[in-house]
């Protein structure tokens, strides 16, 4: 019986952090996509190097205050994405849940779209979300 009571509470726990409401940015915080630029023609495999002004990253699950981690749109919109809820883990909506600034991607030739969001420890967009502009490149 307590082994089920305490199943069903480590079950619920998640659930009922994902209904917290979510939580504001930094005031002035900015995540921009240092690499590669954007309309860049670049050789695959390609480094892409993730910037965060006035946060800072921490790992997924640790929550502290003023910090998130990044996650990587790849030829997605934000807008396509449920941004109250935790975001998807996908090849186009890439976590990098362990702290991460910098990733190197295998894409096939041709036009690529690429956007960063901050996540709370919770993968949760901030409100209002913290993204990067969206930028293009051409992969040969
Ligand atoms: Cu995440």
């Amino acid at each position: 019986m307590l082994r089920i009571a305490a199943l069903a509470l480590a079950l619920a726990a998640p659930l009922a952090l994902a209904q917290q409401p979510r939580t504001a940015p930094a005031p002035g915080a900015e995540v921009y996509i240092i690499a590669p630029r954007d309309g860049a023609v670049v050789h695959g495999p390609v480094t892409v190097r993730f910037g965060l002004k006035g946060m800072g990253v921490a790992p997924a699950g640790v929550k502290v205050d003023n910090t998130g981690h990044h996650h990587l749109l790849v030829d997605t919109d934000l807008a396509s994405l449920d941004l109250d809820a935790p975001l998807p883990a996908s090849d186009k909506v890439l976590h990098f849940g362990k702290g991460q600034t910098e990733t190197v991607l295998d894409l096939a030739p041709g036009k690529h779209t690429l956007e960063l969001v901050l996540g709370d420890y919770l993968h949760r967009p901030f409100d209002p979300v913290l993204h990067s502009k969206k930028i293009t490149i051409t992969v040969k």
